[in-house]
Order: structure tokens, then C-alpha cells, then sequence
């Protein structure tokens, strides 16, 4: 017990010390309901060159889900929606959350914050980001993807 006590506080310590830092993902955070805090790397897909990070942080007291995304590589002042999708990143999965979409700043990086419902800890999901502005069409191209719980 205590020792998950040291864990977990480690992880909110790496979580608040970490930035944008592409530490290496959780892999253990699958399956175990005492973690609470998933770290999720996103790759580029279609030679986007775009790549970020996740954070996914459960609270089980309110059954939220605090989920920052950091993406770098983008174009300057572009918006791109994001969603967390059942699945793996080589499936179109269908849409289990929808993140706040991510604003580029004039170097072509972008953070948001979402909270969403619910636990994803143990799901297999994977959170995608897409072309945008909006998702419809060629807009819905997935330029980085990220499957949760996986090493690599
Ligand atoms: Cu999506």
C-alpha cells in the first residue's frame, strides 16, 4: 500500500515537472485500476511531421478524466480538432470523447486541457488529431496518432 502511495506521488511529481518532455510512455499504467496518470506519445501519420504528447489523468472521486495534449510541427495559427476513439490507430475506430480542439501558436505548437467523463485507463483507445478545421472530409485526415497504454 504504501508503496503505491510513493508511486503515485512520483508520477503527479513527473507529471508537474514534465512540460512537454516525450518521457517514455506508460506502458505499466495498463490494466492496474491503482494508476491514475497515462502517458501517451503522439506519431506522425501521413508524413505530417507532427508529433506530441498526451497526459491522461483520472480523478475517481468526481469519474473525470483531465487530458492535456501538447503537438508540435503544426502550421502557424492552424486548428485541429481531437478525439480519444475506441480502437487502434490503424482503425477508424468510432469517437468514444471529443478533446478540445488545438490552436497553433506562431512557432507551430499547441496545448489544450480537456476533462471529460469517465476512465480510459483501461481501454483499448487511442486519441488522433486531425487536419481540421472542422472533420469533415479531407479535413478529417489524422495527422498524428497516439494509442493509449502502449510502450511504443
Ligand atoms: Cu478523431
Amino acid at each position: 500500500m504504501k508503496s503505491r502511495t510513493i508511486l503515485a506521488t512520483l508520477a503527479t511529481a513527473a507529471l508537474l515537472a514534465g512540460g512537454v518532455a516525450l518521457a517514455p510512455v506508460g506502458a505499466a499504467s495498463h490494466g492496474d485500476p491503482a494508476t491514475s496518470v497515462m502517458h501517451v506519445q503522439l506519431h506522425p501519420l501521413a508524413f505530417s511531421g507532427v508529433v506530441g504528447s498526451a497526459t491522461l489523468t483520472y480523478n475517481p472521486g468526481a469519474n473525470t478524466t483531465t487530458v492535456k495534449v501538447s503537438v508540435h510541427n503544426l502550421e502557424p495559427g492552424s486548428v485541429h480538432p481531437e478525439h480519444i476513439h475506441a480502437g487502434k490507430c490503424s482503425t477508424n475506430g468510432p469517437v468514444l470523447a471529443a478533446l478540445g480542439s488545438i490552436k497553433a501558436d506562431a512557432r507551430g505548437t499547441g496545448t489544450v486541457t480537456s476533462v471529460i467523463t469517465g476512465s480510459f485507463m483501461r481501454k483499448q483507445a487511442y486519441i488522433n488529431l486531425h487536419m481540421g478545421p472542422g472533420v469533415t472530409l479531407t479535413q478529417y485526415t489524422v495527422l498524428a496518432c497516439g494509442e493509449l497504454g502502449k510502450t511504443k
